[in-house]
């Protein structure tokens, strides 16, 4: 039966195939297809064998290269035994929220045996994004880089390099990631951790059985390399650096910045760096390394380091008998270095200034968050297996006091396309319910949120500030917020409770740094701006994806404007229904 599903499958693909080949033909050359068939391989990692759901049996999946401006049409067929959905991290999606992915957000999941074809095109981004999945926690292996090049003929701000490679950051675990995220959202407790972080899918030389398959980085002497570094890890935040080799960081998530160099890059999971390095040193081999930034007290978390390597071309391959020299390993900051990561982020700026830089300077919405944890009490018909967090508890998270429920009858879009009752409400606070001491001693009375399907509603082209603010709740993390749909400014970020009238003078309105996701800092807030000109319904949510699924989200629905141009567009007819 499953064969035969499967050879329906590939006749299905084939078909849509030479349809879609007979179109490209007449259309525009940029228009590139694609088609994703996600299923289950044997990958090897750590001496053992893992059957991982991947993209066309490739881990990482494909790395998709396109020129700004191209329009992408991904055909997804599901050949795996969970429901899946893919995600376009980062990119804007302007009127095609169908396409951005969260399932139960913008579609109900594509179900084992089924398929949807997502269509965007991408306009006004350049630099690195990358997609995965959207569902449970399927990314852990089902990811890729997607590469925006500037339109042909338009060169890069920057000198122009000789070779660019992608650098994926992942986190491997020996188990089905499913059943780990399954068994947790049972018992209450923290998830298992990783067993092993990677570099474009391997773990590298510092772990067992790993050292054959490590990743290697061929450089020329003189050369300049563009890496377009991607935290793909499900839940960690991460240090990365290479050894004598600084980074002249010139973007992050799909936009320019302001070049400076640094040792160090700290990315949260969904951010992105491009960083140019220099083939200047002595022939020779260099570890390329990340290793966990954790700023939450007391939590378990897997403590290894992943490595790849750096090779000088000249020592690739040594004469006969003699081994290859052991790579040169850089300096990498203690797991709790926060003053690095607040060196490094304060160093981010656009390359523009306002008012060429469209950042809003007056705003319609003046929005206030707060993000963190928290503990449910054990409830009444709870067994104790089930409340095995902290004392008995059971893990949750929240935003301004609300833990985000996913609906399961109909996507949030789709309800509110169609208008279906019942299955979110328009009633998201825009200011905590109650002001407290966010990052100071809390009141256990505090620590228990409620849950909801609340959402946000903007009107269309409003002018939006939010200050995101950390909480200390069973303990302060620094939380990377990622905003579906859009790109933000970050116009400033501080460490205690966010202070108006002190705090309002640091803002940066005059070159802040565009990203889609942010950083916040641990116990700490950070200030975010953006205008509403995007039609639709967009999650925003902790990018650890433990987080998310204890409920660490929000969604805006930001209204039509007038006409067609400001609306979005009609939902595609394979859109799939739950
Ligand atoms: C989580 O870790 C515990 C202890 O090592 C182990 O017994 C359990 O099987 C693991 N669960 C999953 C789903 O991997
Ligand atoms: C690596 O393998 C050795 C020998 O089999 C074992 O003792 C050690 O615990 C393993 N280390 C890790 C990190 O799995
Ligand atoms: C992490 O591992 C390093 C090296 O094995 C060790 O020195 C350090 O104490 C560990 N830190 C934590 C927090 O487990
Ligand atoms: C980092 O953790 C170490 C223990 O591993 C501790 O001694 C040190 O004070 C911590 N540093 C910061 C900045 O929290
Ligand atoms: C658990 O209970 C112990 C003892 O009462 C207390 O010290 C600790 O702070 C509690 N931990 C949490 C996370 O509530
Ligand atoms: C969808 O599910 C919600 C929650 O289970 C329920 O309240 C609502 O009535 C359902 N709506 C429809 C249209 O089935
Ligand atoms: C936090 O407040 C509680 C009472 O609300 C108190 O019992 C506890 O000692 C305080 N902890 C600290 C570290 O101040
Ligand atoms: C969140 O809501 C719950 C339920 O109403 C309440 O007990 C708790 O004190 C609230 N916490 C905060 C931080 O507002
Ligand atoms: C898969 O998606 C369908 C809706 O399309 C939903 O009813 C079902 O619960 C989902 N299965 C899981 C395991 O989440
Ligand atoms: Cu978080």
């Amino acid at each position: 039966m499953n064969k035969m599903c499967q050879t329906m499958v590939s006749c299905y693909v084939l078909g849509i195939l030479l349809f879609l080949s007979s179109i490209v033909s007449f259309a525009s050359a940029k228009v590139q297809y694609h088609d994703f068939v996600v299923q289950a391989v044997p990958v090897k990692r750590l001496c053992k064998t893992v059957k991982a759901i991947t993209v066309n049996g490739q881990f990482p999946g494909p790395t998709l290269e396109v020129y700004e401006g191209d329009t992408l049409v991904v055909n997804v067929v599901n050949r795996a035994k969970y429901n899946v959905t893919i995600h376009w991290h980062g990119v804007r999606q302007m009127r095609t929220g169908w396409a951005d992915g969260p399932e139960f957000v913008t579609q109900c999941p594509i179900r084992p045996g089924g398929s949807y074809t997502y269509k965007f095109t991408i306009t006004g981004q350049e630099g690195t994004l990358w997609w995965h999945a959207h569902s449970s926690w399927l990314r852990a292996t089902v990811y890729g880089a997607l590469v925006i090049h500037p339109r042909k003929g338009t060169p890069y701000p920057f000198p122009k390099p000789n070779r660019e490679t992608p650098i994926i950051l992942g986190e491997w675990w020996n188990r089905d990631p499913v059943k780990v995220i399954r068994q947790a959202t049972r018992t209450g407790a923290a998830p298992n951790v990783s067993n092993a972080y990677t570099i474009n899918g391997q773990p590298g030389d510092l772990y067992n059985c790993s050292k054959q398959d490590t990743t290697i980085v061929p450089i020329d002497i003189g050369e300049t390399r563009l890496l377009r570094v991607i935290n793909a890890a499900l839940n960690q935040e991460l240090f990365f650096s290479i050894a004598n080799h600084p980074f002249t960081v010139v973007g992050a998530d799909a936009g320019y910045l302001k070049p400076f160099t640094t040792n160090i890059l700290m990315l949260g999971p969904g951010q992105t760096t491009d960083v140019l390095i220099s083939g200047n040193q002595a022939p020779g081999r260099y570890y390329i390394a990340a290793k966990p930034y954790q700023s939450a007290q007391g939590v378990a978390f897997d403590n290894t380091t992943t490595t790849a390597i750096l090779e000088y071309k000249s020592v690739a391959c040594p004469a006969k008998g003699i081994p290859k020299a052991t790579p040169i390993f850089p300096p990498l900051p203690a797991f709790n270095d926060t003053a690095t990561v607040t060196t490094f982020t304060t160093k981010l700026r656009s390359p523009k200034k306002v008012p060429e830089l469209p950042v809003p300077l007056e705003i319609d919405e003046n929005l206030f968050f707060t993000v963190g944890l928290g503990l449910n009490q054990c409830p009444p018909n709870f067994s104790k297996s089930q409340c095995q967090g902290p004392n008995g508890t059971r893990f949750t998270a929240s935003m301004n006091n609300v833990s985000f429920v996913l609906p399961s009858n109909w996507s949030l879009l789709q309800a509110h396309k169609f208008g279906i009752p019942g299955v979110f409400s328009v009633d998201f606070p825009s200011q905590p319910p109650v002001q407290f001491d966010y990052t100071g001693n809390v009141s256990r009375a505090l620590w228990q949120p409620q849950t909801g399907t609340r959402l946000y509603k903007l009107k269309y082209g409003s002018r939006v500030q939010i200050v995101i603010q950390g909480t200390s709740i069973v303990t302060g993390e620094n939380h990377p917020m990622h905003l579906h749909g859009y790109d933000f400014y970050i116009i400033a970020q501080g460490f205690g409770n966010f202070n108006p009238s002190t705090d309002t003078k640091k803002f940066n309105l005059v070159n802040p740094p565009m990203r889609n996701t942010v950083p916040v800092p641990v116990n700490g807030w950070a200030v975010i701006r953006f205008v509403a000109d995007n039609p639709g319904v967009w999650l925003m949510h902790c990018h650890l994806d433990v987080h998310i699924t204890w409920g660490l989200a929000m969604a805006f629905l930001v209204e039509d404007g007038v006409g067609e141009l400001e609306s979005l567009q009609p939902p595609p007819a394979d859109l799939p229904i739950c």
